[in-house]
């Protein structure tokens, strides 16, 4: 463990570790001996992936970013004087653009107090940490730098005394995960909530699956080059020698899962060595490589999820044309 002391609101404690770093000699280890090839999608947002996927958020075919974004901004209000919350913990915060309206509401209500940013980016949350508090006199912020799926029990206690807190997983993330680790993440999110708090958790939701294969396949190929980094990733850390433009992106609606898959396709017989990992892997024309699932919802599936997880629903809320939910839960 590492502590960074900024100034005196300001504590960030990073928790990454070698474990972190194997993740990913791990996972490609693991994905690419399958018959069905995978890699999971936590491995697209290096820096360059980052900027691609903040630029996925503005284009006009995806619409989650702008939809929730309309949620926050109708609700922000209601949720905190319904939770009376004065703490945000945020896990995979990012650039904490959206925990921005939810601490403001917080100041607005007199009830603010403090920020919990949970993120593997040290960078992006320092850089959001410090405008924060410059922006809200009466906030302090805890950051820890991590990975939601292995950290969660370094998020920092409710403080003695303390306020409400909102523990929030937003922007549609938990569709990365698959039913059955959907509903252990959920779980072991819940066991952070008191009987006070609450989950604030974002969801896409199941739509047409013209509207939906849009937002995963744009115009511009923002999303196809978003989708093509993983490989980028793994060449530069595992040295391997993928040729990324061999791959054609793919993306569909599975409708008998509800999830949009996206993979990689290759176009032509292709042997790649990954050297990191002393491993040759073979690709025959036309194979396929899974790279994410996003879970689409309705709202009768998130509930028996949230029972399954040991949560249940407490309010939610939706956009004006139905595309995206935020739901407040509570832990059983
Ligand atoms: C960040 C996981 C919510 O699933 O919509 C965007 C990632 N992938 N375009 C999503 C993503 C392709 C995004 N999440």
């Amino acid at each position: 463990m590492r502590s960074a002391a900024g100034c005196a609101d300001v504590r960030i404690q990073s928790f990454l570790s070698e474990a972190d770093e194997r993740s990913l000699a791990n996972d490609v280890l693991d994905g690419l001996t399958r018959p069905f090839k995978e890699i999971p999608p936590k491995h697209f947002y290096d820096a360059r992936g980052s900027e691609l996927f903040e630029r996925i958020c503005e284009l006009p075919e995806y619409y989650p970013t702008r939809a929730e974004r309309e949620i926050l901004h109708a609700s922000a209000e209601a949720i905190v004087s319904r939770t009376g919350a004065g703490e945000l913990v945020e896990l995979g915060s990012g650039s904490a653009e959206k925990a921005r309206i939810l601490l403001a509401a917080m100041s607005t209500a007199g009830t603010l107090r403090r920020y919990v940013p949970l993120d593997v980016s040290e960078r992006a949350l320092e850089a959001a940490a410090l405008e924060l508090v410059d922006e809200f006199d009466e906030l302090s912020v805890h950051g820890v730098i991590g990975d939601f799926e292995r950290h969660l029990n370094r998020v920092p206690g409710p403080a003695a005394g303390g306020t409400p807190r909102i523990v929030a997983l937003l922007g549609g993330t938990i569709g990365n995960f698959p039913p059955g680790t959907r509903r252990r993440l959920l779980r072991e999110i819940g066991r952070l909530l008191e009987p006070h708090d609450r989950l604030l958790l974002g969801t896409d939701l199941v739509k047409d699956p013209a509207v939906l294969e849009a937002a995963y396949d744009d115009a511009d190929g923002v999303t196809a080059e978003f989708n093509r980094n993983v490989l980028h990733v793994i060449n530069r850390e595992l040295e391997a020698d993928f040729v990324p433009d061999a791959f054609e992106h793919i993306a569909f609606f599975d409708r008998r899962h509800e999830w949009i898959e996206m993979r990689l396709r290759a176009r032509r017989p292709c042997s790649v060595l990954v050297a990191g990992l002393g491993l040759r892997v073979e690709f025959a024309a036309g194979e396929e490589l899974r790279t994410e699932i996003s879970a689409k919802f309705t709202r009768p599936r998130l509930e028996a999820d949230f029972q399954a997880a040991g949560l249940a629903l407490d309010q939610w809320f939706t956009d004006g044309d139905g595309l995206f939910a935020l739901s407040l839960a509570r832990r059983l």
